[in-house]
């Protein structure tokens, strides 16, 4: 894991699912009933209550964020958040950037101390990822600035070497 010259933010290339830290962000859909992507990778290694805690949620809008346990994960938690699918509207850049702030603001209320988000939307959803990751990084320095009493730890979790210079660069 690459500690960046940013306070608590950190970059790490490999597999969100074998990550050790307190909560795993899963780049959902709206039914949260589990898909391809990371959010397959999670379900599967978190096994079948995850789900079965998922139907009880009754979906989440784009933009916003549900939280679970994390079960066999080494994750306590999981939280879901539902990333635009990439269209070139102005909106777009909006609802990211909603997915991360929400993410924070629930990591925040149960007290979460790591975080580590997927690169949001930038897979199936098709979001250019050098536009994704510069809202991803510029929306969590916002809320960490905007939040200088919390001293959560961000991890940029990164499937791929692009993704993970991507950020580098960017941090
Ligand atoms: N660990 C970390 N990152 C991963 C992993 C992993 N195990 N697996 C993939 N990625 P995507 P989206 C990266 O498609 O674009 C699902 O079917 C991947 O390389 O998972 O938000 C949902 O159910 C990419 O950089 O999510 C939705 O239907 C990033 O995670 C839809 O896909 C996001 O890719 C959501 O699409």
């Amino acid at each position: 894991m690459l500690e960046t010259s940013r306070k608590n933010i950190y970059i790490d290339l490999g597999d969100i699912t074998k990550l050790d830290c307190q909560c795993i962000v899963n780049a959902a859909n709206k039914s949260l009933l589990g898909g391809g992507g990371v959010d397959g990778a999670i379900h599967r290694a978190a096994g079948p209550k995850l789900l079965a805690e998922c139907r009880t949620l009754h979906g989440c809008r784009t933009g916003e964020a549900k939280i679970t346990k994390g079960y066999n994960l080494k994750a306590e938690y999981v939280i879901h958040t539902v990333g635009p699918v990439y269209s070139g509207a102005e909106s777009d850049r909006r609802l990211l950037a909603e997915c991360y702030r929400n993410s924070l603001d629930l990591a925040r209320e149960y007290h979460i101390h790591s975080i580590a988000f997927p690169a949001i939307s930038t897979g199936v959803y098709g979001y250019p990822l050098s536009e994704a990751a510069t809202i991803a990084a510029a929306t969590v320095i916002e809320w960490m600035e905007t939040h200088p009493d919390d001293d959560i730890s961000v991890i940029f979790s990164c499937f791929d070497k692009r993704t993970y210079e991507l950020y580098q660069k960017l941090m």
